[in-house]
């Protein structure tokens, strides 16, 4: 059994609506999708890293160049065809976790295909439907930002999450909670904190959010420690959190009670096993977060979410929230109040509709 061909795509589709963060403004989603063949069997991954270097170091580019010239070779020339076999061989490379585990993902989809099964169950996930949670971007006022909160609830959403900066934080919980007082809040900051604003910070202890998802850069992992011993609210990390090694640090230094899980931030499934395993057995819930993936990178996700420590809402919607046009057939939608059935089907479970990712597509590229 043997690899017979890697297929690369970088596409572009539009928002429904533009998405800020403490980064900026943004109306699109550029992403990379990766196909591996075996036996006429298709895995498909997709590769999170973003058009800029803002919320990672890694790039859409990059992620293209690192896989065309590293990646790929290295599974056609290792004779790699399955994902631990990926996982053990990849790791002579450092970095590019987001283009690893694009790749990576194309070899569990493959393996759960060719097994004939759901992706859920190769992964030994423990549910069939999963908390699904909504990520609101920063908005031009703040009714703008209390209205959108409530198209979000009505279309079904049990969990919200506001994205904060320096100048958008008190007053946009405020805002929020004084229409929805009981609704399931947390909020993320994406890094643009430093330890000067502890007392700003502070006063989130005021909302009975679930959580605060990374206050400070993804390197300070120390300061998020002192914040954490002065505030009620559990921190949640994401962009720190990069491996089981940072994991172990972060959770034993005490900087954050609760983790944040992206495949792609922390280079693959095989990894991302090991930090749920790893917390699992501290105590520490984890939750899925998402990088506005198309259908693809979701439905991976959904499958991910089952894991038995997935013990928080998650930041995975519908199709409809993101695209108009998702690359997936059926789209992901809300199964009940708040929820999302996890795919049946083999694999991801779910069929890219070839027609759509053609029209989306800026470059391809075939590998044998
Ligand atoms: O920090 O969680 C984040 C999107 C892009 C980059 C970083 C983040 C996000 C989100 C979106 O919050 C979550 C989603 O995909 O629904
Ligand atoms: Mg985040």
């Amino acid at each position: 059994m043997t690899i017979e061909r890697v297929e690369m795509a970088l596409l572009k589709l539009p928002y429904v609506h533009f998405f800020e963060t403490s980064f900026g403004r943004e109306y699109d989603r550029t992403f990379i999708i990766v196909r591996v063949y075996e036996d006429g069997v298709c895995g498909f991954g997709e590769v999170v890293a973003e058009e800029a270097p803002l919320y990672s170091g890694e790039t859409t580019e990059g992620a293209w160049h690192v896989l065309r010239a590293f990646l790929i070779p290295m599974v056609f020339k290792e004779k790699i065809t399955g994902p631990e076999d990926f996982y053990k061989n990849v790791g002579r490379f450092r970095g590019n976790l987001m283009a690893k585990a694009g790749l990576e993902l194309a070899f569990w989809d493959l393996k759960a295909k060719k097994a004939g099964m759901p992706l859920k169950r190769l992964y030994g996930g423990v549910r069939d439907e999963i908390e699904a949670g909504v990520s609101c971007g920063i908005e031009d006022s703040l009714p703008d930002l209390v209205a959108r909160v409530g198209v979000y609830l009505e279309e079904g959403y049990r969990r919200v999450k506001i994205k904060i900066k320096p100048g958008w934080d008190v007053a946009a919980c405020a805002a929020v909670r004084e229409k929805y007082p009981d609704i399931l809040l947390q909020v993320d900051a994406n890094g643009a904190y430093s330890l000067a604003d502890m007392e700003t910070l502070k006063k989130l202890d005021a909302f009975n959010l679930l959580l605060v998802e990374q206050p400070f850069p993804p390197y300070d992992l120390w300061d998020h420690a002192k914040l954490q011993k002065e505030m009620r609210t559990p921190l949640c990390l994401d962009e720190s959190i990069l491996s089981l090694d940072t994991a172990r640090a972060a959770v034993e230094m005490g900087s954050c009670r609760i983790i944040n899980i992206k495949v792609g931030r922390v280079g693959g499934a095989v990894e991302m096993r090991k930090i749920h395993d790893y917390c699992e057995e501290h105590g520490v819930p984890v939750w899925c977060g998402g990088m506005l993936e198309s259908g693809i990178g979701r439905a991976h996700n959904l499958h991910i979410a089952t894991l038995p420590n997935f013990k928080l809402p998650h930041d995975l919607s519908a199709s409809r929230r993101y695209y108009k046009e998702d690359l997936i057939d059926p789209f992901i939608e809300l199964s009940g109040p708040g929820t999302i059935r996890v795919p049946e089907g083999p694999g991801i479970g779910v069929h890219p509709v070839e027609e759509r990712i053609r029209r989306a597509t800026l470059k391809r590229e075939v590998f044998k």
